[in-house]
């Protein structure tokens, strides 16, 4: 695959994603209310497809596809990229928290932009950004170092903080995983913070990371005793909401590096995640390090 700057400025391809993800967002909103059942199609990671993430899929691929410097098309929701010329490599969690459709609670659509071939790593990001279906529809963008929130309407970007940064004091966290399936030391690490902070966890990360945005804390869907490499997928979760926190002036981490140094092997390998303020990242850190 060629470098998005060969014939296109990547600047000019970064605006031209996030505006079509963000002119597509109403779009997609307006689809869920008919596609709240099952399909009966399973994901690469072998998870049931609700229609919705079907059809956002489709959505997303055809339009991101379609502008000129995007290369390939991937997503959590189809085994293989989808080459469509030359450029960049968008990679697309379309629906993320959709078994969240059913009781009508939040979830999102993750992106990241790679320069090069998938699977990518950290140091081959562009920009990464969310969209977050709640009670008000906003997009996050992570570009250059920096993070902005905007309100989408009628697919409009109108920016209200040019500059997130996570706040100093942590108040949340939310945890994915059973209990009983945690490690040792993730299980000794919430026993010695579930007095000092205040636990809110939804089950769509694009929620769960935004409260961490707004009101500080931690985010972790850890290594489980069942599943040492944890749920989330590195390309289209674990790497973009690692450059979204890092951006706000927050931590990623694996359990033991950030998520944006870790190696990627498979399009849809699995990574442990914890995404957060500096010093709870030190503290679930140093609890690993004892197991
Ligand atoms: P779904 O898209 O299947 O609802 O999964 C959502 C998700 O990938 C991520 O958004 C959540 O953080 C996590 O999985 C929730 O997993 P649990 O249901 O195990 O808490």
């Amino acid at each position: 695959m060629s470098s998005p700057t060969a014939d296109h400025d990547s600047a000019e391809v970064l605006d031209d994603i996030f505006e079509t993800l963000a002119e597509l967002a109403p779009e997609i909103r307006d689809s869920l209310p008919g596609r709240r059942t099952k399909s009966d199609e399973v994901n690469p990671s072998g998870e049931t497809r609700m229609e919705a993430d079907a059809y956002a899929d489709e959505l997303l691929e055809e339009a991101l596809g379609g502008i000129d410097g995007v290369g390939w098309y991937a997503s959590e929701e189809q085994a293989e990229p989808i080459d469509h010329g030359e450029g960049v490599s968008v990679a697309l969690d379309p629906l993320d928290g959709s078994s969240n459709l059913k009781p009508n609670s939040p979830m999102g659509t993750i992106i990241a932009v790679y320069d090069g071939e998938l699977p990518a790593g950290g140091d081959d990001l562009l920009a990464a950004g969310f969209v977050l279906f709640g009670p008000i529809l906003t997009m996050v963008v992570a570009r250059d170092g920096r993070l902005t929130e905007s309100v989408v309407e009628n697919g409009e970007i109108d920016v209200i903080d040019d500059d997130v940064t996570i706040p100093e004091e942590p108040t949340v966290y939310g945890m994915g995983g059973r209990v009983p399936d945690w490690t040792e030391g993730f299980a000794a690490f919430i026993d010695e913070i579930e007095d000092e902070y205040k636990l809110r966890y939804g089950g769509s990360m694009v929620a769960d990371v935004n409260q961490v945005l707004t009101y500080g804390g931690i985010f972790s869907y850890p290594a489980l005793q069942s599943a040492p490499n944890g749920k989330l997928r590195l390309a289209f979760e674990g790497i973009p909401m690692a450059y979204i926190i890092e951006c706000a002036g927050g931590v990623s981490s694996d359990g033991t590096q950030s998520i944006l140094d870790v190696e990627a092997t498979d399009l849809h390998q699995r990574v442990p995640v914890h995404l957060g303020n500096e010093e709870l990242i030190d503290r679930v850190e140093a609890h690993l390090a004892d197991e």
